[in-house]
């Protein structure tokens, strides 16, 4: 992977290891993020840590996703954050400030620099060439202290773009035809690297939308070079210092390249329950469509609403579609309501929503029941809009705001665009950083702020050298943390890991947690069986904290998926992988299984034999662990391994 921009970067970083794509090394983190789902978890596994102040070159906490404040749970996390922010030299950004990777990109964002978020999408800053990784909080507190953070070493895959995209076409589009050649699964540890003289015609925000949505292909990070865009787009924001010019190598080596052809993609659309379910919008063309939501931290920008105003201006939101448009960031807010677009919005009958991650996630906005409902955010499993019979269709805004207009699906590539005159990119961007506080001096007089929402975070013991428990749950591929640890609704109890517990599986099976619950009580081991790409998805390291509380002991499955394998390792549950997948279809739920001697096997990498006492037959697993990870999942989880070796 020589000569590759990832590696330049990774290299100027590298920690421990070797540069080698399937070894294990560590690097430095520049920047961490974090948001306030995930981030109080975080925040109260860096205090366990007992640190004075945090020791990265900064860190920031978000407050973007809960910010409904339906009871007091939500309101008792900002405290806390912001109270633990000001303790601990973290920059805080209140809620109403924007959604963590947009405000990001705009603020912070920094060429060259790494960057670790406790958020899946953190790759978004990818798009001004920061290698940039979404990881679990305990990894992002881990690092917030100083310490190194721990990946596999990638193989890179170079996307080489030539030529334009058509009027009405956009980086949505592109990155959902990138979806359809990769899919969802069987990509992790790789880095996408875009490179070609498409790149040029693509704007920042353009660029942010690509990198954002390499989440979903399961890559460790996406990112694009460093060129005159990026310049201007940090000089428009007020921070040319932080520009550096960053390419790879003419004669970099990549382990795979993929030419695309901007003139050629078509307007395309990822169809319910999974971003890689991707067809061309004409296909699908007249669909009666009864919600559209704009917004989200794939589609949020400037570019992205002031398209949106035009496509809108003169028209009227179709009379059995509602249009709901929540901006980016208070940047992007404050431009719109400067230059006239919120006004066409409004005039239209588009209903303005918070600053925030909202419909994204779940909170609020569920559709009604059976409905088409087209959103330019990134993930549209099964229920994660809170309506579960509701079907979530994957555009750009284009596609959205001439649909919601319409109140049928319309392909872009059917009108003329080439009337709607938008903004491709600005000299100046409106600068107010009045809601982000800054850490003071004054750390010693700081008193954190623990509302009844606030638990602590649950305590795990060492592995038991013999497991003996039972299967409560078998499930297929491509499970998601949205399914382990449901979102939405349940949000709220995120710093409450006994309450969030009950909700383990939820929508899969709801007896789950009594069933798990009973067997811990009789000291059981509780086994999840599962099939490829388990833990698609979120960084929510939740749904690994959660399973370990209720007595998860180990997941048998096919395949795992990056940042939930690390999580699983982290709170000291084992990710055992099948050998033969015709073992994975013999297992029942109920079945008793017993694992003998499994410390001595992990250390010397050999088969795990699992015996299934209730059909009578042995079957071997194996993991793919580093010895650091042995020692993490013998210690019980990363918080244990790191006290024992301070
Ligand atoms: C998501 O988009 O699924 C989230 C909510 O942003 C998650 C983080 C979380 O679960 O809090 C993510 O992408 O990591
Ligand atoms: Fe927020 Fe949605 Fe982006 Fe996650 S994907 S950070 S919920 S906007």
């Amino acid at each position: 992977m020589r000569g590759t921009l990832t590696y330049k970067i990774l290299k100027k970083h590298l920690d421990s290891g070797q540069l080698i794509p399937g070894k294990e090394i560590s690097i430095k983190i520049d920047q961490t993020l974090t948001q306030d789902a995930t981030g109080t978890m975080a925040y109260l596994q860096f205090e366990a840590l007992g640190l004075a102040k945090v020791k990265t070159d900064i860190s920031l906490s978000y407050v973007d996703h809960n910010t409904l404040q339906q009871g007091f749970e939500n309101a008792d996390d900002h405290l806390y954050l912001k109270t633990v922010a000001a303790k601990y030299g973290i920059y805080f950004s209140r809620c109403g400030n924007g959604i963590c990777h947009q405000v990001h990109l705009e603020r912070f964002s920094k060429p060259g620099a790494t960057l670790l978020g406790s958020d899946s999408h953190t790759p978004t800053c990818g798009a001004v060439a920061m290698i940039s990784i979404g990881a679990g909080g305990l990894d992002v507190a881990i690092a917030m202290g100083g310490g190194p953070f721990y990946l596999v070493a990638p193989k890179v895959i170079k996307i080489n773009l030539i030529n334009r995209l058509r009027h009405g076409v956009s980086a949505k589009d592109l990155i959902l035809f990138i979806l359809s050649i990769m899919s969802t699964k069987g990509n992790v540890n790789s880095v996408i690297e875009y490179s070609g003289n498409g790149v040029g015609t693509l704007s920042i925000p353009e660029r942010a939308t690509i990198t954002n949505m390499g989440a979903e292909m399961g890559v460790t990070t996406s990112i694009f070079p460093s060129d005159s865009r990026t310049e201007s787009f940090l000089r428009a924001q007020g921070r040319g210092k932080d520009f550096v010019a960053l390419a790879a190598d003419d004669d970099a080596e990549y382990d795979r390249v993929i030419e695309i052809d901007l003139s050629m993609i078509e307007a395309m659309v990822a169809l319910p329950h999974s971003p890689g379910n991707v067809v061309k919008v004409k296909d699908i063309a007249g669909t009666k469509v009864d919600q559209v939501a704009i917004g989200s931290c794939t589609n949020s920008s400037l570019r992205d609403l002031d398209i949106t105003a035009k496509i809108l201006d003169g028209n009227k939101v179709n009379d059995n579609t509602s249009l709901v448009i929540a901006p980016g960031s208070k940047q992007v807010f404050s431009m719109i309501a400067k230059n006239g677009d919120l006004e066409k919005m409004i005039a239209a009958g588009a209903r303005i929503m918070e600053v925030a991650c909202g419909f994204c996630i779940g909170n609020g906005q569920s559709p009604q029941s059976s409905a088409v409902s087209l959103r330019t955010s990134n993930r549209n499993f099964q229920g994660r809009s809170g309506t579960i019979s509701a079907g979530i269709y994957l555009v750009s805004p284009e596609t959205a705001a001439l649909s919601a207009i319409a109140g049928c699906v319309v392909d872009p590539l059917s009108v003329d665009f080439s009337r709607f005159k938008y903004i491709d990119e600005v000299s100046n961007f409106i600068i107010d950083d009045t809601l982000i506080i800054k850490p003071k001096d004054d750390a010693l007089n700081v008193t954190i702020i623990r509302g009844p929402n606030i638990g602590s975070p649950p305590k795990n013991e060492k592995i038991s050298d013999g497991l003996s428990g039972k299967v409560v749950i078998k499930v297929g591929d491509k499970i998601t943390t949205d399914h382990i640890m449901p979102a939405g609704s349940r949000l709220k109890y995120r710093s409450n890991i006994e309450k969030y517990s009950e909700f383990v599986f939820e929508g899969l099976d709801p007896e789950f947690y009594l069933k798990a619950k009973a067997l811990k009580e009789e000291a059981q081991a509780v086994f999840i069986v599962a099939g490829e790409s388990y833990g698609q998805g979120s960084s929510r390291e939740h749904a690994a904290i959660c399973p370990m509380y209720l007595g998860v002991k180990a997941v048998l499955a096919k395949s795992f998926e990056r940042i939930h394998a690390n999580n699983l390792v982290n709170f000291g549950i084992v990710p055992l992988l099948f050998t033969d997948f015709t073992d994975y279809l013999k297992l029942n739920v109920n079945d008793q299984l017993s694992i003998s001697g499994i410390i001595e096997k992990l250390i010397n990498s050999s088969e795990i034999i699992v015996e299934n006492k209730t059909q009578g037959f042995s079957f071997p697993m194996k993991t793919e662990l580093s010895f650091r990870q042995i020692q993490i999942v013998i210690s019980g989880g990363l918080l244990n391994f790191t006290r024992e070796n301070k």
